[in-house]
């Protein structure tokens, strides 16, 4: 069994640290389906730590941060689900995470810790950085499926994204950009999103979109044919203990 170094215990209140969640919806009946995991610095609240994770991209401490994330949602989930009858709890991962080499037994490990099955956790993959080691990303996403786990492409057509991932990797869903539901009222950027929730459908993919602010985008994006999402229309991050609240 791995064991897990000091910096589980540490790296919250080393790095101040907490995760924000923000639920994501089926559009169509309105049910919460799972709630994505955010980091936010613990004092300052709703500010997230970009910072932060840049410079622990380049200097190799993003694992770590990572995986006290997965740890800490895994954590929250079962309170979670209780509360908003989410199937999962979603965390983002780097390119570099996706890439590392003990990335899967860190997920076997905690999932083992918290009691939970693969098919409660996915990750999102935000391409901020080239995926240099396609072979490593490619099997440890493998490996991941094999647990149950979902690996999605976070932030869908913007930075490293290209669309021969959606071939070479063997993901199982993509996340529109918010800057698709920004643009929906341009008709050429209307027919990209429209044409890619279709391709996702081809390929069979899931698709969700970020950023709905209005019901307009609601409407518009349901009438492509996408049935997830996420925006500050249906939901603002807010931290564990006010989802739990009753309404
Ligand atoms: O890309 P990613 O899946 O990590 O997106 C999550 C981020 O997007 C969070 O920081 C969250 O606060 C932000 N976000 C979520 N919904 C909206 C929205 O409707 N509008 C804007 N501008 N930001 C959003
Ligand atoms: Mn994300």
């Amino acid at each position: 069994m791995l064991s897990l170094p000091n910096w589980l215990a540490s790296q919250e209140t080393k790095r101040d640290l907490e995760l924000y969640y923000q639920l994501q919806f089926n559009l169509l009946t309105g049910e919460a389906v799972s709630a994505e995991a955010l980091l936010r610095n613990g004092h300052s609240s709703n500010t997230a730590p970009l910072g932060i994770l840049l410079e622990a991209e380049q200097d190799g401490s993003i694992g770590d941060i990572t995986t006290w994330a997965i740890d800490k949602a895994l954590e929250d989930f079962r309170a979670l689900r209780m509360r908003h009858g989410i199937a999962h709890v979603a965390v983002n991962a780097s390119p570099s995470d996706i890439m590392q080499n003990d990335l899967v037994k860190r997920v076997e490990w905690l999932l083992k810790k918290h009691k939970l099955q693969g098919k409660h956790l996915e990750l999102e993959i935000t391409e901020r950085l080239p995926l240099v080691h396609l072979r490593n990303a490619v099997s440890n996403i493998i490996a991941l499926n094999a647990l149950g786990v979902r690996v999605v492409l976070d932030d869908f057509g913007t930075g490293y994204t290209s669309l021969p991932m959606l071939v070479n990797l063997p993901i199982q869903g993509i996340k529109l950009d918010r800057t698709f539901c920004i643009n929906l009222g341009c008709a050429k950027h209307r027919a990209i999103t429209e044409s890619l929730v279709t391709l996702t459908s081809k390929l069979k993919m899931s698709v969700m979109i970020e950023g709905i602010e209005t019901l307009q985008q609601q409407e518009q994006v349901l009438a492509m044919g996408c049935t997830i999402g996420q925006g500050f229309l249906l939901h603002r991050p807010q931290s564990k203990h006010k989802l739990l609240l009753r309404r």
